[in-house]
């Protein structure tokens, strides 16, 4: 699940376009995820009650965006030397949101979606393959971190 240096610039470059907005696209990423998996918005205790409508609207879930994605950007960078970021992610992930890794592999596909639409010309084959790679790596770190927080999800 190592990923090269070239997978690396690629989604450092998809990146670039990304922190021109992150609540944007944590946004639409997230608007995405409830739509495909409704139960990821379950666990969402400022979200679960609103109408869609209202959802989409939502300057709180733009919010929501912006921390999801600010931390997602400060994981990529790291280029898989991420433990330090992970630590604090997988405790709060296991023990106080209970967030089955499921979900977070739902999130990796709207995340893969979301890009490829929005981004055509940064998200070719290869950018989405090492997306695939960064979420599979990202996924499997929380999954040993959640182990040792006693959480099987
Ligand atoms: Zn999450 C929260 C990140 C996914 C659910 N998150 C959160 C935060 C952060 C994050 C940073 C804040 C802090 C803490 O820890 O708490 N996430 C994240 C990331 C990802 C995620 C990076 C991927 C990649 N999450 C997710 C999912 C889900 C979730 C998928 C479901 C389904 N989170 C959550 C919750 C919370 C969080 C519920 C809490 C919110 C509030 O505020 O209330």
């Amino acid at each position: 699940m190592v990923l090269s240096e070239s997978e690396w610039q690629h989604l450092l470059k998809l990146w670039e376009k990304v922190e021109v907005d992150p609540s944007e696209h944590g946004k639409i990423v997230l608007l995405r995820l409830f739509h495909d998996n409704p139960k990821t918005l379950e666990h969402f205790e400022k979200f679960k009650h609103l109408k869609p409508d209202e959802l989409k609207h939502s300057e709180d879930l733009k919010k929501h965006g912006n921390t999801v994605f600010t931390a997602l950007g400060k994981i990529l960078k790291k280029k898989g030397h991420h433990e330090a970021e992970l630590k604090p992610l997988a405790l709060s992930h296991a023990t106080k949101h209970k967030i089955p890794i499921q979900f977070l592999q739902d999130f990796g596909s709207a995340f893969s979606h979301t890009m490829a639409e929005k981004h055509p010309a940064e998200c070719g084959a290869d950018t989405q393959a090492a997306i695939k790679k960064f979420m599979d790596m990202f996924c499997h770190d929380m999954a040993a971190g959640y182990k040792e927080h006693g959480f099987h999800g």
